[in-house]
């Protein structure tokens, strides 16, 4: 009997499961995204905004991937774990070489998790200029229930490309930081302010998904009047957390629910704010404002509630979370403490780091390193000091302990896995007075996961996670400005069981092809040759000062 029952659960599981195709031809799309400045950005199939994408859990997604840019380009899918496919995961030269131009990849994302992820580009910082959009993934059976869905993506737009910006960052000649440019704010992919009413019924609950897309700035959404219950941080399922408003970080995702007002006799506004602590205030610019209505009937009139400031309100705090699955904090075997910030290195330039190990790229991807290198993968210089390579044993559990001894917040992104945010505390090494610093917070019973942490200025935090999935996995910072290998450079690569890794995955031939066309080795250490023997590796700057 047990067995006809598991029987019909699996079967009925699969039959569900369905094949979603989405074709993407990237191209350069001339757009007013913001309603002001006419720009190139890069889109798909003649469109930016890029439509989202939509599938259930146990879906298999297939992405086809044509590339009609001049450069190579490639796909991210951000926050799913690539469980088995570490070479699916898209950032170029780590995971694999860009697809070149006018050739195809299809990537294969088998969808185990259900929540709020997106989409985006992982290559010359093509997110920057458009290429991201939202990728949804919903459950047959939601633990929660509601009545309906709305989205909201976030994303700051620039006049200039992003490749001006991080040329004007990087330029030892120049001033730095350079002075500050301030994008605009798009919603939903256009101007901020310009956005289609959200359409709510009275007495019903919603489920609301925010996603901060953007490459620099944070946002603040809320709805006066109606208090937010978060449900969902960065695709996992928490406890009902209770708040005025949810502010997220570049790369951050939440879903809130929201039960309407109790009649239609009036609208409302929600309220969006894009901002960045670090970047000089300026009238109008940074932050800037935006609202949308929220509509109960087409005609009733739009009551406005008085401004409240952000200080009085209730925000997000990750750490105040429990995690639904309510799993306890991983037991720590190893603890790896690192440190960021910026140099001034023997190029003149400024350029970020991790630890003191600013990140230049290989010249062959670090997982090809990985599957082609035999015993010698695991010795971490085999991936060469450049890309600050730390070597993972399968299964055992880390934990990052990262400092921020500087008034600059960074969203650090993990791929391959979500980790438990356990603490919080100063890092006052450098204060400045008038500066703020997180306290000593912990989370102890079941800390919520998530695979974007902010660390906030003079603070460090500490996360959790098994590794548990072998793969060669970025750690980065998500503003893209500090977090490209164009840019200022802040990454890491954590290179997780390599030893299981050659034995359970295999390279596809096209991403081998795709190395071979654009003249880069597929297999081999950093350089590209046998064992250690570096020959060939260009030098990279060496630090000369401390700058912050
Ligand atoms: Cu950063």
């Amino acid at each position: 009997m047990l067995l006809h029952t598991l029987f019909l659960l699996v079967f009925s599981a699969a039959a569900l499961a369905k094949r979603v195709v989405v074709d993407w031809d990237v191209g350069y799309v001339y757009m007013m995204r913001d309603g002001i400045n006419y720009r190139r950005s890069i889109g798909v199939n003649g469109q930016s905004p890029i439509p989202p994408v939509y599938a259930t859990r146990g879906d298999t997604l297939i992405l086809n991937v044509h590339n009609s840019l001049n450069v190579t380009t490639t796909i991210h899918a951000h926050g799913l774990f690539m469980r088995g496919m570490s070479y699916m995961d898209g950032p170029g030269m780590t995971n694999q070489c860009g697809i070149p131009p006018g050739e195809s990849f299809t990537y294969e994302y088998h969808l185990e998790q259900e929540g709020t992820f997106w989409l985006h580009g992982h290559d010359h910082d093509h997110n920057a200029d458009g290429l991201r959009t939202a990728l949804v993934v919903y459950d047959e059976e939601p633990p929660y229930k509601y009545d309906a869905e709305h989205l909201f993506t976030f994303e700051d737009w620039f006049a200039g490309q992003f490749a001006d910006r991080a040329a004007l960052t990087t330029d030892p000649t120049k001033p730095f930081p350079p002075p500050s440019s301030y994008g605009f704010g798009l919603i939903n992919g256009y101007n901020g302010n310009s956005t289609k009413p959200i359409k709510f019924e009275p007495k019903k609950t919603y489920r609301i998904r925010l996603i901060n897309m953007s490459s620099t700035l944070w946002f603040k959404f809320r709805i006066p009047g109606l208090k937010l219950r978060v449900i969902e941080v960065d695709g996992i399922l928490s406890d009902e957390h209770i708040v005025d408003g949810v502010q997220l970080a570049p790369a951050m995702r939440y879903s809130v629910l929201v039960t309407a007002h109790e009649s239609d006799e009036f609208n409302y506004y929600y309220k969006v704010k894009m901002y960045a602590d670090f970047i000089p205030a300026s009238p109008g610019e940074n932050p800037r404002f935006y609202s949308g209505l929220v509509e109960y009937r087409q005609d009733s009139p739009v009551k406005e509630l008085p401004d409240v400031d952000d200080s009085k309100l209730t925000w997000v705090e990750d750490i105040k979370m429990t995690a639904l699955d309510k799993q306890p904090p991983l037991p720590v075997d190893r603890s790896l403490y690192l440190w960021v910030g910026n140099n001034i290195m023997s190029s003149g330039q400024h350029m970020d780091h991790i630890s003191n190990i600013t990140y230049y790229a290989p010249l062959v991807p670090s997982l090809f390193t990985a599957m082609t290198t035999g015993d010698l993968a695991m010795n971490p210089d085999v991936y060469n000091n450049r890309t600050h390579p730390v070597v993972l044993k399968h299964n055992e559990v880390v934990e990052l302990e990262v400092h921020n001894p500087n008034r600059v917040p960074h969203p650090m992104h993990l791929h391959g896995h979500a980790f438990q945010v356990t603490e919080y505390g100063p890092s006052l090494d450098g204060f400045t007075p008038g500066f703020t610093f997180s306290p000593l917070v912990q989370s102890l019973v079941a800390p919520i996961q998530r695979d974007v942490m902010e660390i906030p200025p003079y603070s460090y935090i500490k996360v959790r996670f098994r590794a548990d999935n072998p793969g060669v996995w970025l750690y980065h910072c998500h503003v893209n400005i500090h977090g490209s290998p164009e840019s200022l450079r802040m990454l890491m690569t954590l290179v997780e069981a390599p030893d299981v890794l050659q034995k359970t995955q295999t390279l596809p031939k096209k991403l081998i092809k795709h190395c071979e066309m654009s003249g880069i080795k597929a297999s081999g250490n950093a350089a590209g040759n046998a064992g250690l023997d570096m020959t060939g590796l260009p030098p990279v700057p060496y630090v000369v000062a401390k700058s912050f």
